[in-house]
């Protein structure tokens, strides 16, 4: 790289406006987002999915940030004024919420290109240089003060994040690009069935991340040309990119991780794929670190009493081995093995929990047996019930069984009531 001092990157993060697009329906993941938008999912026993690309941003020295919310806002919204409210704009730092509300059309957002055109009036008041779109729906962490010396060095209009992935992987679920030597991009698919494989291995191919790097005026004329071509879908990846690859510089940004060298990057749009990112952080040497004090993932953080673990006078002792448990949890007399364990969780006695990821505010009675499976916030886990042992009895009880044998468990599944927390 030709300057890639600290100070260097820096004015380019100091000039960059980032917008997470927060407001897809994320419909595979069932009844786990019935209620709340898919970026405002609970993982990794204490954070919302959204404070991933917002601990991204500001890590990164982006302090600018816009985050477009539309289905299912209200869980999202409440997190990002209670976790992510305290920016001063005195000092040049912004989170702000932009909801859908019809500002420039009669719709509310169609597609992601549409989500930012309909937000141009509150991006250039910002006056940034460069505007980095991101996805609102990943759990990695990025430095993306590295994507923006990318785009400048290369003198690219435009810039994708990518990483290699499997074909397999990739087939009808990515955004696939084709590149030069230099990673000028010359061919972009949306989601093909089929995905061209990289050049020197047939069994992967480049994947985009979904994150963008514009410079501003560019993403403004590319927009409003969009909104006027009949047919466009207004979209980044259906026809904005595969409309401008062939005239304009655009370059891939190829991500290896970041400062570590560990390619971390998942899209948890299924129960299977959630259940698992999350098993993935409890393994003893997890990929992605969540202790690294210089990259700390932040979040609303309740103040809540520390987790205790109680060993009454009979034979069971309160334990979790290779877990997490968060704050305000009490577990008592149970053993709680690889699982995540969120705030203000109670275990009572006699219970076995295995490969678990326990959302907040759940309350699990004597006698349970839970193995692979998620608890949606706020269950009540009757006394004595077992799950996840017999899927045919678990089916038979209203719970979901995904392909992979995950059970998922929700208040409304149970016959609970959904208000009072
Ligand atoms: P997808 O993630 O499938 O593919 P999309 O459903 O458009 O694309 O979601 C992208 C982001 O925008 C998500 O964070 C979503 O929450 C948000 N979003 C979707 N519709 C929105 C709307 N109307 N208003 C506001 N926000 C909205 C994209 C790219 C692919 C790439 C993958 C990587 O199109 O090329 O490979 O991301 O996951
Ligand atoms: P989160 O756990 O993500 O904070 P909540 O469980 O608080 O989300 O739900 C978010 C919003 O959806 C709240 O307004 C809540 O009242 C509403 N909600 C949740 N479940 C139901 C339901 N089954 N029926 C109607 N509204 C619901």
């Amino acid at each position: 790289m030709a300057d890639n001092s600290s100070r260097y990157i820096s004015n380019l993060t100091r000039d960059t406006y980032a917008l997470i697009l927060a407001g897809g329906k994320g419909s595979r993941l069932h009844e786990l987002t019935n209620w709340r938008a898919k970026p405002a999912l609970y993982f990794g026993g204490k954070f919302r999915i959204i404070d991933f690309p917002l601990s991204n941003c500001i890590n990164s020295g982006i302090r600018r940030v816009g985050v477009v919310t539309q289905y299912k806002s209200h869980s999202l919204i409440r997190h990002l004024v209670r976790g992510w409210g305290h920016f001063k704009k005195e000092l040049g730092e912004s989170v702000e919420i932009l909801p859908a509300s019809q500002r420039f059309s009669d719709s509310w957002y169609e597609g992601t290109a549409d989500a930012v055109f309909q937000n141009i009036d509150i991006i250039r008041d910002e006056l940034p240089k460069y505007v980095m779109i991101l996805s609102g729906d990943h759990i990695y962490r990025m430095d993306y003060g590295h994507m923006l010396a990318h785009h400048v060095e290369t003198g690219a209009k435009m810039t994708v994040s990518c990483m290699s992935v499997p074909i397999e992987e990739a087939a009808g679920a990515f955004g696939v690009l084709a590149v030069e030597e230099n990673y000028r991009i010359v061919g972009f698919e949306e989601k093909p069935a089929n995905p061209t494989p990289l050049p020197n291995d047939p069994t992967r191919c480049l994947a985009s991340m979904g994150n963008y790097v514009f410079d501003t005026e560019f993403l403004f004329e590319q927009l409003k040309r969009d909104s006027e071509t009949s047919g466009s879908q207004r979209d980044f990846g259906k026809d904005i990119i595969p409309s401008i690859i062939a005239d304009q510089k655009v370059f891939a940004f190829p991500y290896d991780g970041g400062t570590d060298g560990t390619a971390y990057w998942r899209d948890v749009g299924t129960i299977d794929s959630f259940w698992e990112a999350n098993m993935e952080m409890v393994a003893p040497v997890p990929q992605l670190n969540l202790y690294d004090q210089k990259w700390p993932i932040w979040t609303y953080q309740e103040q809540l009493p520390p987790a205790k673990f109680v060993w009454e006078d009979h034979d069971r002792r309160g334990e979790a081995i290779n877990s997490v448990v968060s704050g305000g949890c009490i577990i008592s007399g149970s053993t709680i093995r690889q699982s995540l364990v969120f705030s203000n969780v109670r275990v009572h006695s006699y219970g076995l929990i295995e490969e678990a990821v326990i959302l907040p505010d759940v309350e699990i009675m004597r006698h349970c047996k839970l193995r692979k499976v998620i608890i949606d916030r706020g269950c009540e886990i009757p006394e004595g019930m077992v799950i996840g042992y017999d899927h045919d009895e678990d089916r038979a009880r209203g719970f979901r069984v995904s392909e992979k044998g995950v059970v998922l468990v929700t208040r409304e599944m149970l016959g609970q009531p959904v208000g009072g927390l």
